[in-house]
């Protein structure tokens, strides 16, 4: 039967992180793909003890319809922290608490893009946004990319032809290259995006997954003009199941946001916001974070030590410094579809790069996370990719 639907959803595509993670549920698999967190440091025996207490004192509101915007002292929380940790000044009215960090994306792509608007992004990108977004049919352009982030001689260059409804960018330790922009890279973005009146969307769920080196203001915290909406999230610091994560932005465009997220979802779950507002007033948010980067620091180390054992000496990847993903490049020529399809068949699973690259190409790269496996089935499955590279 085919019924019609709308043209929109034609230039939609399921996420390939989505798919193959159907594929790794499977017991044995050695999962490099989806960003999942690691689930022994998720903090159930504090979130059971906070939830009893929730429904006993607060159990009426906490199961109750509530406010678009977010649970008020979790908004306060936020406000705090973020001006903390990202050296920012927003207040508690400018924060709306979203369904995870991507609902953030779909909304900005709600109330910013209309069919061949521009948006320009890094090189490569997150797939996720680049999902989100294409449901308003933007075209993208991509700005050329280096391990100190985006170009500022290109970003400069391609405004002088396009007028962008907004920049995308991830900054902090970036999905999916692991790479972090330099400070004086930040400060020209900010310089050349401010004196075009670009607005810029800053995700930023990495930043404090930072194993080494010293932290680095946020494109938020040099924001003269209001043009910068902050996303952030508790998924990668927290646990993503939960699905609460916020957007920052000047109050003009968080007016609009909320509207936007009205005729979503209403609002983010009551419970799960209770849930993330009594942890970090009753329990050490900051410990939790630095138990997951010494965990993961472990991890990466023990990957990229892999890598350099195992793997062909053609091949390049990036050495992150924090966050979730290390980034290979093959071969020219060599298909990371294929690839996978060896390696799949050894019970190894990872993401092939194409998908991050909204205009196309870049079939030789791969994406591969390191924070959800422990040590030895790292080497084992870096091992396994191995064979499975050799024999392509
Ligand atoms: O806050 P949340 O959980 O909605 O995270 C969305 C998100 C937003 N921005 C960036 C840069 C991200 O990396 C993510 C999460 N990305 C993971 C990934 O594998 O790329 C998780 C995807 C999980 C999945 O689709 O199963």
């Amino acid at each position: 039967m085919s019924v019609p639907m709308a043209r929109r959803i034609d230039s939609m595509r399921p996420s390939e992180i989505r798919e193959i993670l159907k594929l790794t549920q499977k017991p044995g698999v050695i999962s490099f793909a989806g960003g999942l967190p690691s689930p022994e440091l998720f903090p159930a025996k504090e979130l059971a003890a906070v939830t009893a207490v929730i429904l006993e004192k607060d159990g009426a509101s906490a199961l109750q319809y509530a406010p678009t915007e977010g649970h008020g002292p979790l908004r306060e929380a936020v406000a705090a922290r973020m001006n903390a940790k990202r050296g920012t000044r927003v207040t508690a009215e400018e924060i709306l608490i979203t369904s995870g960090s991507q609902q953030g994306l779909d909304l900005a792509g709600k109330i910013f893009l209309d069919p061949g608007d521009v948006v320009l992004c890094e090189s490569p990108t997150y797939i996720g946004a680049i999902n989100a977004f294409r449901a308003y049919e933007p075209r993208f352009v991509e700005v050329p990319t280096d391990d100190d982030g985006m170009v500022p001689e290109s970003l400069e260059w391609i405004l002088e032809t396009e007028r962008p409804k907004f920049v995308y960018a991830i900054p902090d330790f970036q999905n999916p290259s692991g790479r972090c922009w330099s400070l004086e890279r930040r400060k020209a973005f900010m310089e050349i995006v401010t004196r075009w009146s670009i607005p810029v969307l800053e995700d930023c769920p990495y930043a404090e997954l930072r194993f080494e080196g010293d932290d680095l203001p946020s494109l938020k915290s040099m924001d003269e003009k209001g043009l910068v909406a902050f996303l952030g999230s508790f998924s990668k610091v927290f646990c993503p199941g939960l699905r609460v994560g916020w957007t920052a932005a000047d109050p003009e465009i968080l007016r609009k946001l909320v509207i936007a997220k009205q005729g979503a979802d209403l609002h983010t779950s009551s419970l799960c916001q209770r849930q993330v507002e009594a942890y970090l007033r009753l329990y050490d948010m900051d410990a939790n974070v630095h138990r997951i980067c010494d965990t993961y620091r472990v991890r990466r180390d023990a990957m990229v030590g892999a890598m350099d054992r195992e793997f062909p000496k053609d091949l390049s990847f990036t050495r992150p410094r924090g966050g979730f993903f290390l980034w290979v490049e093959m071969r020219e020529g060599m298909d990371a579809r294929a690839v996978l399809e060896k390696a799949l068949e050894k019970e190894v699973a990872f993401i092939p790069g194409a998908p991050f690259f909204p205009c196309g190409g870049h079939e030789n790269s791969l994406r591969l996370n390191y924070a959800t496996m422990d040590g030895p089935r790292i080497e084992e499955g870096i091992a396994r990719l191995a064979g499975g590279l050799r024999e392509v």
